[in-house]
């Protein structure tokens, strides 16, 4: 047995989203969202299944912070819901929607832990999709106004931010492929809102900074690590492509103003939406790198011309290459995936700040005949991956914190309540939250800032 402390100072908390696990979604004043009509179209959604209560944390965050304080954590990332602070996506704020956000962190930073927000994970407000959504230009100029009214209500206890949660994930799933709300499949409307969302970034970021010059500003970028699936050239420059699709078409052009070289053919600048400019725009040179990483992506070249648009690469197969064990969701149990992305980014962005601000796992073990949810296979999860971070910091990475995926079980997207990320158990009839024993062994790690492998 060996004992790997972390720095001193070393942030541990867990991630969640708003539609995830607020509910109440109809309430003071809170406008819809692309999710919620999403959700209530029949056949999108495994088993008709909606956010409509999720986990009732609109209701029962004070027990949320309770299970935090029993762990002994001391960050929790949560997310704003943008229709709560501007039902239709723009004009002044709802009183009673900054309301909540300001109860919730003034509560966790009386309890001792930091309020870690983000400002958009996943809930567009559905009046500004109706006006052409992320693909449609404007709707940067709104995210960044939304921005303001947010840090301006509450920047002068809430020092730490996000700007957006996994801006290449939203995009796919929502535009590309349309198992995500809006539900769009349309690669002409998905390049341009990729381009959208990277000024709103910049915009947002300015507009942060204008408003408070105190703030910590960072975003959740989804990360994976890619390994070609041969030792062919042709695979090798393909994985390359692929990395710097997935991982860097938002985080470059933040921190270098600048598109990332993924497509053989060169940038697609018209499909884009590219004007004069708007390379300095998109620029958000943020405090720290958000990562969220589950696990590794292995990828070949795509055969034949694709066309101007082709990345000339594909990943293979399910979620993850297939040698290590797998979740109840199917995805690859791969921890050294975390070490060599961390790495990655500190040896090609000059040792940025790194937060690890997702990383977690879905297994569906349930409550035993004493209420206990033994769940040993997450405990070893989070060990190896806990492992791999700690071997990044040994190996110069600034990672300065650990948000685990999930402290609920919730409202898991297209798959509703089928997949349970975690740390405690929540019973969906009566809202019930329960500590898993990974939730236990997780809590001895932060407050001990040790990890036992
Ligand atoms: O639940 C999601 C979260 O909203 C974004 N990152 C991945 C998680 C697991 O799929």
């Amino acid at each position: 047995m060996a004992r790997l402390e972390f720095p001193k100072g070393f942030h541990w908390g867990t991630a969640t989203a708003s539609y995830q696990i607020e509910g109440a979604t109809r309430e003071d004043g809170k406008g819809e969202s692309i999710w919620d009509r999403f959700s209530h179209t029949p056949g999108r959604i495994k088993n008709g299944w909606t956010g409509d209560r999720a986990c009732d944390s609109y209701h029962r965050y004070p027990e949320d912070i309770a299970l935090q304080k029993e762990m002994g954590l001391d960050s929790y990332r949560f997310s704003i819901a943008w229709p709560r602070i501007q039902p239709n996506g723009r004009g002044p704020a709802n009183q009673k929607g900054l309301d909540y956000y300001r109860r919730l962190s003034e509560d966790l930073l009386a309890a001792g832990i930091r309020p870690f927000p983000t400002l958009y994970h996943w809930d567009l407000p559905q009046a500004l999709e109706d006006a052409g959504g992320w693909p449609h230009r404007d709707t940067a100029a709104r995210f960044a106004e939304y921005a303001e009214l947010v840090v301006r209500a509450l920047g002068d206890h809430v020092k730490s931010w996000m700007i957006f949660n996994e801006p290449n994930i939203f995009t796919v799933m929502g535009y590309l492929i349309g198992i995500h709300a809006p539900g769009r499949r349309d690669p002409a409307a998905f390049l341009r809102a990729t381009h959208v969302v990277n000024l709103a970034h910049g915009e947002a970021f300015r507009a942060l900074r204008a408003a408070r010059s105190d703030l910590t500003i960072g975003t959740a970028f989804n990360c994976t690590a890619c390994e070609p699936a041969s030792d062919s050239p042709e695979d090798a420059e393909a994985t390359e492509r692929w990395h710097r699709f997935v991982n860097e078409w938002f985080l470059r052009p933040a921190l270098r103003g600048e598109y990332p070289a993924a497509h053989p053919k060169g940038l697609p600048l018209e499909a884009l939406g590219i004007r004069d400019g708007d390379f300095e725009k998109m620029r958000a040179p943020v405090d720290f790198v958000g990562v969220n990483l589950y696990t590794r992506t292995i990828v070949q070249a795509a055969p034949g011309d694709g066309g101007p648009l082709s990345l000339g690469a594909l990943p293979i197969g399910p979620v993850g290459g297939s040698e290590g064990p797998r979740t109840d969701f199917g995805w690859e149990v791969w921890p050294n995936a975390l070490r060599d992305i961390l790495l990655r980014i500190t040896k090609d962005y000059d040792r940025p700040v790194l937060e690890v601000t997702e990383n977690g796992c879905s297994y569906g073990d349930e409550p035993d005949a004493q209420g206990v949810v033994r769940d040993l296979r997450r405990i070893e999860f989070y060990r190896g991956y806990l492992e791999a971070v700690h071997r990044a910091i040994q190996a110069g990475a600034d990672v300065r914190g650990y948000h685990a995926w999930t402290l609920l079980d919730n409202f898991e997207w297209a798959e509703g309540f089928a997949q349970r990320f975690g740390l405690a158990w929540v019973d969906f009839d009566t809202c019930a939250r329960t500590l898993k024993e990974s939730g236990r062994w997780y809590g001895q790690v932060a407050r001990e800032n040790a990890l036992e492998v």
